[in-house]
């Protein structure tokens, strides 16, 4: 997913009026258009097509277990039968951008909140907010793993103790480079697995093969310390070894403390690599450069 700062998309502060109080609306899947299930298809097949030999096996079991391949626009109500049986999570419908807390309540409860719309036929590449697409594709195969989905909920616990803290900012970049932009090393060799780059056909290729971002090993403190961006493919890609991993380190780590040490600690530039880097590539940083010109 590309997204960009717009200053005319509408963050509210309190729900919409046809939203309940936890900001969820109904999906009211019977109104989506011929058109809109046809987006979804397109894109659904683009995806599909390149992911063998890129998708992390975690998110390709997914896709079937939840019988994804199905066409058109997934309907919730049914998506929900399936997954709430796998790993207790469940997909609820949001009117786009919710608040910081309500995202991690949900999160922390085992509902991931979905935007309900679906980009238009001409933006099949680029979009604003999270669409269902984004939503449901990238990242709801991932919730039907054990631990994925543990880490998940973990991640939403974490985030509302990072409110009382004053370190989103610290916590976000966590999310930011696995739940959206993460890599994980199988024995095959590197896989993506990160809901940013699953949904999008440019970085499903640009992440794996390209010779311009630093591909990293997963290191918590480190990652909590990156900068990132948002308007662009990345620039760094943080491996995990393996989604035990990523879950062991994250519960058994009491985050106050980390946070406390970092805080007198510089911030980490978006390409920087540091001394104690386990670096797998270092990238020529080619394509952010072409890029920075325009
Ligand atoms: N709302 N719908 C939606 N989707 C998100 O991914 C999201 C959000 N609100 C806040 C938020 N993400 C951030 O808190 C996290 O990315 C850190
Ligand atoms: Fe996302």
């Amino acid at each position: 997913m590309l997204t960009s700062p717009d200053p005319e998309s509408h963050v509210y502060s309190s729900p919409p009026a046809h939203a309940n109080a936890d900001w969820t609306i109904d999906q009211d899947w019977k109104s989506y258009s011929e058109e809109e299930h046809k987006v979804w298809d397109t894109l659904f097949a683009r995806q599909k097509e390149m992911l063998p030999g890129r998708a992390a096996q975690a998110f390709l079991d997914g896709l079937d277990i939840l019988q994804l391949s199905k066409p058109g626009i997934p309907d919730f109500r049914e998506l929900n039968r399936i997954l709430k049986d796998a790993t207790g999570w469940e997909v609820v419908a949001v009117p786009g951008l919710v608040p910081d807390d309500v995202f991690f309540e949900h999160l922390a409860n085992r509902r991931f909140v979905s935007g309900n719309f679906i980009r238009k036929p001409d933006q099949l590449d680029y979009l604003k907010e999270p669409d269902i697409f984004h939503d449901v594709f990238g990242h709801v195969p991932m919730l039907a793993d054990q631990r994925f989905a543990d880490y998940m909920a973990a991640y939403g616990r974490g985030g509302l103790r990072a409110l009382k803290f004053g370190t989103l900012k610290q916590l976000a970049r966590l999310y930011w480079y696995t739940v959206e932009f993460g890599l994980i090393r199988e024995a095959e060799g590197l896989r993506i697995y990160g809901a940013g780059i699953v949904s999008s056909y440019g970085e499903s290729v640009f992440a794996l093969d390209d010779d311009s971002p630093n591909r990293i090993m997963f290191d918590l403190e480190r990652v909590l310390r990156t900068e990132y961006r948002i308007d662009d493919y990345q620039q760094n890609y943080f491996v995990i070894p393996s989604l035990d991993e990523l879950l062991r380190v994250t519960v058994e780590t009491d985050f106050k403390p980390v946070y406390d040490k970092i805080a007198d600690m510089p911030d980490i530039a978006i390409a920087e690599i540091i001394e104690s880097d386990e670096v797998l590539t270092v990238g020529t940083q080619a394509y952010a450069q072409s890029r920075s010109g325009e």
